[in-house]
């Protein structure tokens, strides 16, 4: 039983609170945030929304999407007023929080569904079988006593569309269909929130696309992996979009395709390199463990990391622990 009383009492005797999600914040992280953020600011709270890198602007949409602040920088992180609460939003560990782990706070709730979740917060509402965070934000709403109106419904709706792939990924279970069921009785447009969270892209984003398309690489060895490998030179040829959104579905789309992968190439801030790198697979491949073997994590079927090195190096290894992986499984 995860400790949803605990963290609602902890809510209810907070002023301050700041939520946040983790580093390239999606759908699922921004829009568990929001509804934690209406919900706690009818409690009369004062809640603040930080978040540790920049947002796609696709999420505009939603309710009190202006609250979104990045906190991209350890002195910027410094100069936040202190919350007694952090509620973390679908974060696996506390890296992925970036600078906004170090603000000045009390008590940090990790509200989480990854199965590699490192149980980083003073309490942990970790539920591996939740299919978004949202579900499990809606255990703590339900503890919190929140009403479900059309805002939150629309934030939630947002988190599950995002996470289970628009009903399409195996985390789409029954009872997922049934929260969402009710979610859509509050009255939420639900053709209208798959529209805004699908039909996002400028022509920039399609040039991106294209460019992609160009070095999608079914392996040779192993036909059942295909992946897309984008190094810096590519990227600043497309024009860096501000969301590469599913990449990793280009090469996925493919008949028999059963691990995909797509691998970009950064230069960070204090001038290393860093590839990029998601990972995603059919039931019963799992590729979770390779992602934590380049010290990322995710879930069985769908997992990242964040590698140091540059694209020659570090494609080959991606390529030869998936291959690995695959074999293993049969
Ligand atoms: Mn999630």
């Amino acid at each position: 039983m995860l400790p949803y009383a605990t963290a609602a009492t902890a809510l209810r005797d907070a002023q301050s609170v700041i939520i946040t999600t983790h580093i390239g914040p999606d759908g699922d992280g921004i829009g568990t945030g929001l509804a934690l953020l209406l919900a706690l600011e009818r409690l009369g709270k004062d809640v603040r929304f930080l978040v540790p890198s920049k947002v796609a602007p696709l999420y505009g949409f939603l309710p009190q999407f202006s609250r979104l602040q990045v906190v991209d920088d350890l002195a910027l992180a410094k100069v936040q007023a202190r919350a007694d609460v952090v509620i973390s939003c679908d974060a696996g560990d506390k890296e992925r929080l970036g600078a906004v782990w170090s603000v000045d706070r009390g008590v940090m709730i990790n509200l989480d569904h990854h199965a590699t979740n490192t149980r980083f917060g003073d309490i942990n509402l970790v539920d591996v079988d939740g299919e978004s965070s949202g579900v499990v934000a809606s255990f703590l709403l339900k503890e919190l006593g929140a009403t479900i109106d059309h805002d939150i419904a629309t934030c939630l709706y947002t988190t599950i569309i995002f996470d289970t792939g628009r009903f399409m990924h195996s985390n789409t279970t029954p009872r997922c269909l049934r929260w969402t069921a009710d979610l859509m009785d509050v009255g939420i447009d639900a053709s209208e929130i798959n529209r805004r969270l699908t039909y996002t892209k400028s022509p920039k984003d399609l040039a991106c696309t294209a460019i992609a398309l160009q070095r999608l690489v079914v392996d040779e060895q192993e036909p059942r992996i295909a992946g897309i490998t984008l190094d810096e030179a590519a990227i600043t040829a497309a024009g860096d979009p501000d969301d590469w959104g599913d990449l990793v579905e280009l090469p996925r789309s493919l008949l028999g395709n059963q691990v995909a992968y797509a691998l970009r190439e950064k230069k960070q801030k204090d001038g290393t390199w860093v590839v990029r790198a998601s990972m995603r697979s059919n039931p019963p491949y799992k590729i979770g463990a390779v992602a934590q073997s380049f010290g990322g994590g995710g879930h069985q079927q769908a997992a990242g990391a964040t590698i140091p090195g540059r694209m020659p190096e570090i494609a080959p290894l991606v390529l030869t622990r998936l291959r690995e992986a695959l074999a293993q499984q049969g």
